[in-house]
């Protein structure tokens, strides 16, 4: 219902006081709001410069990202290993024709490709992939990188680093040169693999651990993240996790999890990121696009929130059927900071839900969401599908507000949007106070 003469928006309480927004304004100024703040993207796949190929951009990434990949399979007669048989130009190529010319790229993955052709004036109608192709040679990634977060509306973004991963281990033992747009996290996921994988690895580094992570093995992977830590200087540790994950657990994963993660997260008093609920290869024929979701046990959460009070956790969930559990452990535990709408989650149908939820459940009190890009231009179609998706979302929020006789501002409103985008991310990674 829209206010009656009788129940006029209250203008704003005097002379300089801000003007309080009618239902009418509210759209545009959360609109407006929306399109002119920075976000912060707080989990990417992406990397700067000094990363060299495994920082990856360009029509042929973008066509090759995974998400495409695994709806190419869907339309294609081409089977996956001739697929990866062929050169990533050729892969490109069979995409764009499955997906873009023989079929509407209607997807949230396929219009993503179309957006970003669209933002740089390129033909998204085209045959083939020429004109984009010489585009793209045509830029420098020095000069493209902040061109293209400028785009997005991102002022920085979080990386993805793996301190045992083979391309991207010796960048950091050179000394990585910080970009003033890029901050690093700590991932976890090898370490918490199946203990016989990692311990190799960390030896190979010169860390002494044995394959029972037995005796100094649990100082030294303490030893090992404190040297990282040095090293990286993440703004958080992270970790993707089953769906059959449990805490409590009598596992080598379980007490690495206890006895070094956590110990170290105080210590250097950085919060631990738990993205839970992936089924890794599901289809390992299609590699990274093989991975499925499940409904987890949140269980491991609450046992993990309530027994270390003094960790502070990020955390995603992967399965829709766990969305409002964790909004109910958020309100239980102030250690718990749910953010973004992970992976498969990531549309605006689903986006739209959970957001509603958190919402009505948490307030502001949440980290709206994250892009996951893994390929440079993919911030450009995300974060504008992102704020296209909250324009309804924030709108109808604060006209409920409004109606139930609540004073809304345009600097409430830009204050929101910098909480959920913005300043609760940095308040929980200690960078700032959550203004
Ligand atoms: O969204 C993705 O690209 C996934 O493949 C994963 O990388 C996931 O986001 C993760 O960080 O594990
Ligand atoms: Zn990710």
């Amino acid at each position: 219902m829209e206010a009656t003469s009788f129940e006029k928006p209250d203008p704003g309480g005097g002379f300089g006081a801000p003007a309080t927004l009618t239902a009418d304004q509210i759209q545009s100024v959360v609109k407006d709001v929306l399109a002119t703040s920075q976000f912060i993207d707080m989990h990417t796949h992406l990397y700067s410069p000094v990363f060299g190929k495994i920082g990856l951009w360009g029509i042929d990434e973008l066509l090759t990202y995974h998400y495409l990949e695994a709806e190419f399979f869907r339309y294609s007669s081409m089977t996956p290993e001739q697929y990866w048989s062929l050169p990533k130009p050729a892969q490109a190529d069979a995409i764009w024709q499955a997906l873009f010319v023989e079929n509407s790229p209607v997807s949230e993955a396929t219009r993503g490709v179309i957006a970003v052709l669209h933002a740089f004036a390129l033909p998204t109608g085209a045959s083939g992939l020429t004109e984009a192709r010489s585009f793209f040679k045509n830029q420098t990634i020095e000069d493209h990188i902040p061109r293209v977060l400028k785009m997005a509306g991102v002022s920085s973004v979080v990386m993805t680093n793996d301190p045992l991963d083979a391309e991207e281990q010796p960048v950091w033992m050179k000394g990585v040169q910080r970009h003033p747009q890029f901050q690093a996290v700590l991932r976890l996921d090898r370490l918490l693999r199946e203990w016989s994988e990692p311990w190799p690895l960390l030896a190979s580094q010169g860390y002494q651990v044995d394959d029972q992570a037995s005796g100094n093995s649990i100082a030294e992977i303490r030893r090992f993240l404190a040297d990282w830590c040095e090293r990286m200087r993440p703004v958080y540790m992270a970790v993707s996790l089953p769906d059959t994950f449990q805490f409590p657990e009598d596992t080598v994963r379980g007490k690495i999890l206890r006895e070094a993660v956590l110990p170290s997260c105080r210590e250097f008093g950085l919060p631990l990121s738990l993205m839970i609920g992936v089924r890794r290869q599901v289809n390992p024929g299609l590699r990274l696009g093989g991975d499925g979701a499940g409904r987890a046990d949140l269980r491991a959460l609450e046992n993990l929130c309530r027994s270390f009070p003094d960790n502070r956790f990020l955390v995603s969930v992967l399965s829709r059927e766990n969305q409002h559990e964790l909004c109910v452990y958020a309100r239980k535990f102030s250690n718990l900071m749910p953010f973004g709408c992970w992976w498969f989650l990531n549309n605006p149908s689903i986006v739209e839900e959970i957001t509603r939820e958190r919402i009505e459940m948490l307030g502001t009190s949440f980290i709206a969401q994250h892009s996951d890009a893994r390929v440079l231009e993919q911030v450009i179609y995300k974060w504008r599908n992102t704020r296209n998706t909250f324009t309804p979302i924030l709108t109808e929020t604060y006209r409920s507000l409004s109606r139930d006789g609540g004073k809304v501002t345009r600097g409430n409103i830009e204050r929101d949007v910098r909480r959920l985008f913005c300043s609760n991310f940095t308040r929980w990674t200690g960078q700032g106070d959550g203004a």
